[in-house]
């Protein structure tokens, strides 16, 4: 299987608040390198870089503000005076919600963010977008005909809706790939999220449309992160009712409860009839995860790869989380390399 991967992922390196304090992130230049090597050490395929893509790509899965937004934002904060990383401080919460775009920094940023996870530095934009091209890069890819291939993007983007970021992510990769797909003359893309967190980057962007199927296995948003979306009831709205479906499953699940619902997920997707599956991996559904609550084995990985390939579509497979720096290559490479013995 192909692989695509862009260096300028280690332009961005952020920090985060954990229990109240400023710490390095989770999610850090040190996950994709791991990955990378297990690609390479595994003999998985070949490595290539990123193309640069228009900017409209980004700006069809996403506003044009928040494109703005993400690519001044830095500029801006650092013109204030301040060196260290943006966070926001402020959101507008339910009664406040439509209130118009500040004109201030420290007002955007809360207006465009979920949560402080996804902190703005000097080279943020950079790698944002080149994991957003690594992605479409891998797309042209499939569509060009390759049966799959992996965008081993980083920073993720699932998190990302049209208009927000959040929980590590600023531009949603998987998202803009299906778009991708669409431009390119597909009637039918399916995504199928199965990292830990439910994907509501991506299930706002598709929710009212019926041209691309969503289906996101993940922790019951009851208790965990990001508390609220991903439960079963959203099921999509107007033209594109019947087409979001949420798995949550309970903490401490296993393969045997995650592979029913991995199974009739692929059932939907199959009968939706797409003509291409792009897959949102996040390996953080491992047992010994630090951020996460699933119990999957490395073992699993494989197992999950041979389910995705018996829908038999052309796939792209997108990075997203995992945060167990020493196992994230071998579980994310299992699930490609069981994809492949199962092709
Ligand atoms: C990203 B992905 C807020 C941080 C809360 C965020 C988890 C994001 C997971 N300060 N934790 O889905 O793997
Ligand atoms: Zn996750």
């Amino acid at each position: 299987m192909l692989t695509v991967f862009s260096s300028s992922h280690r332009l961005h390196h952020g920090t985060e608040l954990k229990d109240g304090a400023l710490t390095p992130s989770f999610e850090k230049p040190q996950r994709a390198e791991t990955v990378l090597a297990r690609v390479r050490s595994s003999g998985l395929g070949e490595v290539i870089g990123e193309q640069r893509h228009d900017r409209a790509c980004y700006v069809a899965a996403h506003s044009e503000r928040y494109v703005s937004f993400l690519e001044n934002a830095w500029d801006e904060w650092s013109a204030t005076g301040k060196t260290h990383d943006a966070l926001p401080l402020v959101w507008p919460v339910r009664d406040l919600a439509s209130a118009p775009e500040p004109g201030f920094i420290d007002g955007k940023l809360g207006f465009y963010a979920m949560d402080a996870g996804s902190p703005i530095t000097a080279g943020t934009w950079e790698a944002v977008r080149a994991s957003a091209d690594v992605a479409l890069t891998a797309m042209d890819k499939v569509l060009d005909g390759h049966h799959s291939a992996f965008a081993l993007c980083r920073p993720p983007g699932h998190h990302a809706a049209r208009e927000y970021m959040g929980g590590y992510c600023y531009l949603n990769n998987a998202a803009i790939a299906a778009e991708r797909c669409l431009a390119q003359g597909s009637q039918r893309v399916a995504i199928l999220d199965v990292d830990f967190h439910h994907g509501n980057g991506t299930q706002n962007i598709f929710y009212d449309r019926p041209d691309v199927f969503f289906a996101s296995i993940h922790g019951d948003p009851h208790v965990s992160y990001p508390y609220f979306s991903g439960y079963a009831e959203e099921t999509g709205v107007g033209a594109g009712e019947g087409c979001n479906a949420n798995y949550p499953l309970a903490r401490g699940t296993t393969w045997s409860r995650f592979r029913e619902a991995l199974e009739h997920a692929l059932a939907r997707i199959v009968a939706y009839r797409p003509e291409q599956l792009i897959i949102s991996l996040g390996v953080d559904t491992f047992e010994d995860d630090p951020i996460s609550h699933f119990r999957l084995t490395s073992e699993d990985f494989l197992r999950m790869g041979q389910c995705i390939a018996g829908a038999g579509l052309p796939t792209l497979f997108v990075m997203e989380g995992g945060y167990m720096v020493d196992e994230i290559g071998i579980n994310a490479v299992n699930t490609l390399q069981g994809f492949e013995a199962n092709t």
